[in-house]
């Protein structure tokens, strides 16, 4: 597709944006040649990503300290590209005027400067000190940050520190005068307003108080994106604390972005259009040709002291994101034989920090200037390491030992026997992926465990949080999980039994099935207004139990996420056609990413069949972005392959055992669509979804419609193919409730 085509398309496919429209049209600016850009699924290796990535330039792995301050020069470059823009270089000459001087009562100097540089003076930079009385001789360590951290500064200045805030926030922004000062820079405000952090230093290295290789930088947010990026140009930067960084921080937009209910590109780059650079838009959805990523920018502190501080609840961030950035850079830290320099401070809550968690940032800072011995452990909250996994519990299988099969091997039984013997063949197979199930015991329901209203209101789903016409009731089930059913109001009063929905949410950590970064209404909103009771709950290692997954494969080496994923939607299903709201014969699972890939296999183990002690109680099947054919998913740079499933997410690690042998895999997506047949199942698989473009899915729909048509209803297997990307935005939104309505609303 050429340039302009792929502008006019990216025109009719995101939401409008003046400013980007406005840039558009003064830079005449096309996106880049999509087709020539590599494609890079997972978070590129950062020593060894391949000629086009990170490597020396000849294409070899970097492995050494000098190779990598070559490249670091190159990765600077494409920051500036396509990040955060061009900057002038650092001025030549810097005026400070010293606006007021006073000493307080401690003997801490408190003085606010303003300072002047750039062509005729035209820049200007408020900035406030704060001097703790020091010995004769003696330098202060500096605690730098913006003017909305002032409180931030107290605490620093109390441990010993010097502080220094400047004018480069929200509450206090001199740096509109750089434009002025410096015309022809196509810098991003937030890069303006890192650059105005260097400024500081120019001036810090003109104290005597300064001790000049103990200067760490800090920021929380937007500031904490701006801490980074000064990071990542200024060396005189020694230690750098990103705090809830989010998107354009320290998380990657290949890794946190809509698909995973996460800021993406599209809405950081519309709410915020100065922040970063209008370039990046053109990759909105397109996040795996990315040149350079956000892991490349928190790469750049390497070898100083990084510490990413992230709240595990909190709508702008995402831990998994968190943890593949981690597990990325720290590559670069043991390159440099410093491994602990690199770690995550993980908080609980949300986005707010209080006194607690700026002592920690201030025990990083004494830990690594020497000042005092502090403990920061290095703790990985989602499971990762697939090879450990293997060793420990399945070394001997081989899949060499599996039958060669292709897509449609099961699913073109020509007698309803022969798929009757199919189907629990693959109950049988998809069991065993799923792992050995440990003993389940039925739940006794109840309302002890309930999600209490502050977790809830964390969780963006407080009943302050619910629009009018919805409520919002609790149910536990399972192995004490807790529930939320939406239904409009009145409906429990009024005794109906509601069509059902089974919301399977997407790879969402930080708040499980409620999309709070999102475009349009919460798709349990949605439905509930429309008449249906939408059943709600977080899976393993997501929202509220996103620590629950940590330790998982050490519990159970022989089970697996997917497993305990399937097992908590069951027992959802359970408690459903239990309920009085309810209509037992109208449930409906909905999944989304993530969740339809959850929807599938729970589907499968839940289908009528010789195997099964009872009938299935899914009335149907609506996928939205679910998974692309396992066996034509072997592309691992451009979709993630079905190592996405093992290696990547640990979801299903069995599936990795089949990396070098797809068609040995025991079952494919045809099978588990099929195992819906005859009922009413959707799939929407958008053209332009990075992880299972519709040429990896319409084989495996294609190939599940044959037992369709065994029953005579083809086309009760409806696929959709919205010129879209990977989000669950009104659009597909209304898209699954018009099926909907057609097939459940009014039966
Ligand atoms: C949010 C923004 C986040 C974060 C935050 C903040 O609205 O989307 O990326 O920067 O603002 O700065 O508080």
């Amino acid at each position: 597709m050429d340039e302009r085509t792929t502008l006019n398309q990216l025109r009719r496919i995101l939401p409008a944006c003046p400013a980007w429209d406005n840039w558009l049209a003064e830079s005449g600016e096309l996106p880049p040649n999509f087709d020539q850009l590599p494609s890079r699924a997972r978070l590129p290796d950062l020593l060894n990503g391949g000629a086009d990535r990170a490597s020396q330039p000849d294409g070899r792995a970097i492995t050494t300290v000098a190779g990598w301050h070559d490249h670091r020069e190159r990765v600077k470059e494409r920051l500036q590209q396509w990040v955060v823009g061009r900057f002038p270089p650092a001025p030549d000459h810097l005026r400070a005027e010293v606006l007021s001087e006073q000493r307080d009562e401690t003997g801490t100097l408190q003085r606010d400067v303003v300072l002047h540089f750039g062509p005729d003076e035209r820049a200007v930079l408020r900035i406030w000190l704060f001097i703790p009385p020091t010995q004769a001789n003696e330098r202060a360590p500096v605690f730098l940050t913006q003017a909305s951290h002032r409180d931030w500064a107290l605490i620093a200045v109390r441990r010993g520190y010097m502080a220094c805030v400047y004018a480069g926030a929200d509450s206090a922004d001199d740096t509109d005068s750089f434009v002025t000062a410096y015309p022809g820079y196509d810098w991003t405000r937030l890069m303006r307003r890192a650059w105005a952090g260097s400024r500081c230093i120019d001036y810090l290295q003109t104290l005597p108080q300064v001790c000049m290789d103990q200067i760490a930088i800090t920021g929380h947010s937007r500031n904490g994106k701006q801490a980074l990026m000064t990071t990542a140009f200024d060396d005189r930067i020694s230690l750098v604390i990103s705090s809830s960084s989010g998107a354009g921080g320290a998380l990657s937009a290949r890794d946190f972005s809509e698909q995973h209910f996460g800021e993406g590109i599209e809405l950081i780059t519309r709410r915020f259009p100065e922040w970063f650079h209008p370039r990046m838009r053109f990759f909105v959805g397109r996040e795996d040709k990315l040149p350079v990523d956000m892991h490349d920018l928190v790469a750049m502190a390497a070898p100083r002291p990084c510490l990413l501080s992230i709240a595990l609840n909190d709508a702008v961030e995402s831990s998994w994101a968190m943890q593949q950035t981690y597990l990325a850079v720290q590559k670069v830290y043991e390159l440099h034989g410093v491994p602990d320099r690199l770690r995550i401070l993980w908080r609980p809550g949300s986005h707010e920090t209080w006194p607690t968690i700026i002592e920690r940032y201030l025990d990083w800072c004494d830990a690594h200037f020497g000042r005092a011995s502090y403990h920061f452990e290095e703790r990985l909250l989602h499971p990762h390491d697939w090879e450990r996994w293997r060793a420990a519990a399945h070394s001997d299988v081989r899949a060499a030992a599996f039958p060669v099969r292709t897509l449609a091997n099961r699913t073109s039984a020509t007698t309803f026997a022969d798929w009757e013997r199919e189907r629990a063949d693959v109950r049988q197979q998809v069991a065993w992926t799923l792992g050995d199930a440990p003993p389940h015991l039925a739940s006794s329901g109840g309302d002890y465990g309930e999600e209490p209203p502050h977790i809830a209101a964390t969780m963006g789903r407080g009943d302050a949080s619910l629009p009018a016409g919805i409520e919002k009731h609790q149910v536990m089930f399972g192995e004490y999980v807790c529930g939320d059913i939406y239904t409009p109001t009145g409906a429990y009063q009024a005794g109906r039994a509601l069509p059902a929905i089974l919301w399977l949410h997407p790879w969402s950590p930080a708040n499980g099935y409620a999309a709070l970064y999102r475009r349009g209404d919460q798709i349990q909103h949605t439905l509930a207004r429309a008449g249906y009771a939408v059943f709600c709950f977080d899976h393993i290692g997501f929202g509220r139990r996103v620590e629950e997954a940590e330790f998982f494969y050490r519990r159970h080496p022989n089970w697996s996420l997917l497993g305990k994923c399937v097992r908590d939607a069951s027992a959802a299903l359970d408690v459903m056609t239990r309920l009085r709201i309810i209509d037992a014969a109208r449930i409906v699972a909905l999944g989304y990413g993530l969740g339809s890939m959850v929807g599938l296999h729970l589907g499968a183990m839940d289908a009528p069949g010789a195997e099964s002690t009872q009938p299935g109680r899914l009335a149907g099947f609506a996928s939205v972005c679910g998974p692309a054919a396992f066996r034509l998913d072997t592309d691992v740079a451009r979709t993630g392959g079905i190592r996405r499933w093992s290696h990547g997410t640990m979801l299903a690690p069995k599936l990795g055992l089949f990396d070098a042998h797809p068609d040995r895999i025991p079952y494919d997506v045809s099978d588990l669509l099929a195992c819906f047949a005859p009922r009413p199942t959707l799939v929407i698989s958008p053209l332009l979804d990075r992880d299972a473009p519709p040429d990896l899915v319409t084989p495996a729909v294609e190939a599940a419609r044959h037992v369709y048509a065994l029953h005579g209803v083809a086309d009760r297997l409806t696929q959709m193919i919205p010129e879209d990307y990977n989000h669950f935005g009104p659009s597909q939104q209304a898209l699954v409730l018009d099926w909907l309505n057609r097939h459940f609303l009014s039966t």
